[in-house]
């Protein structure tokens, strides 16, 4: 590809019964978010991607901008009648290095995700990871949705995360998490949680988490939550910055799902 900003690459679909494309970044590797100090004068801007993106068209709202390392995770597009734009942007002499797998996904595709999953996961147990988890800082103006196939003969579906330090930091909310309506500029959801042992139907202010660790918003440990709502999802928000009264950044989430039968 060329060696000047930007890189343009459309991609079209090969027939009419292809539904979705899948980019699987098999390396991605470009300028990190923002990370000037709380009084600088880009403040506002923390966790913003201002020295490249990587943007991406689809047919049903688009996904969100990306930068940073995002090498090993993937991104779904609802395919366009008239071709889908991929545009990698960056100041000069920024790194950039990239290598993506297109996989065009038939409409009829076991494989082909919900509308509107922007990453998707299949099997009964996996990990998801907030994008640029590896370069150690989230996002900024994330709306996204994770989904996770409801496998044959499972129920529901468990979200937890390790007890290392970082493996869920969304925001300052510290010591500890919240929950709920607490929540309500960096978050991530898990559509229809509950507390383990809950009723399913009636344990609200469980859908929401934010701080530094996943779990109910009377609680100091962290828990398990569960969802029966499908498809399973796991959404991931963020505002236009980090004005946190911390010098910190947050790194995201690094959250594991198990499915558990019927
Ligand atoms: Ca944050
Ligand atoms: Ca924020």
């Amino acid at each position: 590809m060329a060696d000047s900003s930007p890189c343009t690459a459309m991609v079209c679909r090969c027939n009419s019964n292809v539904c979705q494309l899948r980019l699987d970044f098999q390396s991605f590797d470009i300028a990190q978010p923002n990370s000037d100090e709380r009084l600088a004068a880009r403040a506002v801007q923390r966790t913003q991607c201002l020295d490249a993106t990587f943007t991406a068209t689809s047919r049903s709202g688009n996904p969100p901008v990306i930068c940073g390392t995002n090498s090993g995770y993937h991104m779904i597009l609802e395919a366009d009648a008239n071709c889908n734009r991929l545009n990698f942007d960056w100041f000069e002499n920024a790194p950039r290095q990239w290598r993506i797998l297109i996989t065009q996904v038939p409409c009829n595709s076991p494989n082909k995700a919900p509308e509107g999953c922007t990453q998707y996961f299949t099997g009964i147990m996996g990990t998801v990871e907030s994008y640029n988890f590896q370069g150690g800082t989230h996002l900024a103006n994330q709306d996204y949705l994770n989904c996770v196939r409801t496998e044959l003969g499972f129920c529901q579906i468990e979200w937890s995360h390790s007890p290392l330090e970082g493996d869920f930091s969304i925001s300052a909310d510290k010591p500890g998490g919240s929950s709920g309506d607490n929540c309500s500029l960096d978050y991530v959801g898990i559509l229809g949680g509950f507390l383990p042992g809950n009723d399913p139907f009636n344990n609200p202010n469980n859908d929401r988490f934010c701080g530094s660790g996943l779990m109910s918003r009377t609680s100091t440990i962290t828990s398990t939550i569960s969802s029966i709502q499908v498809p399973f999802g796991l959404r991931f928000v963020t505002d236009l910055g980090e004005t946190d009264d911390v010098d910190d950044l947050q790194g995201g989430f690094k959250l594991n799902y198990m499915q558990i039968p019927c």
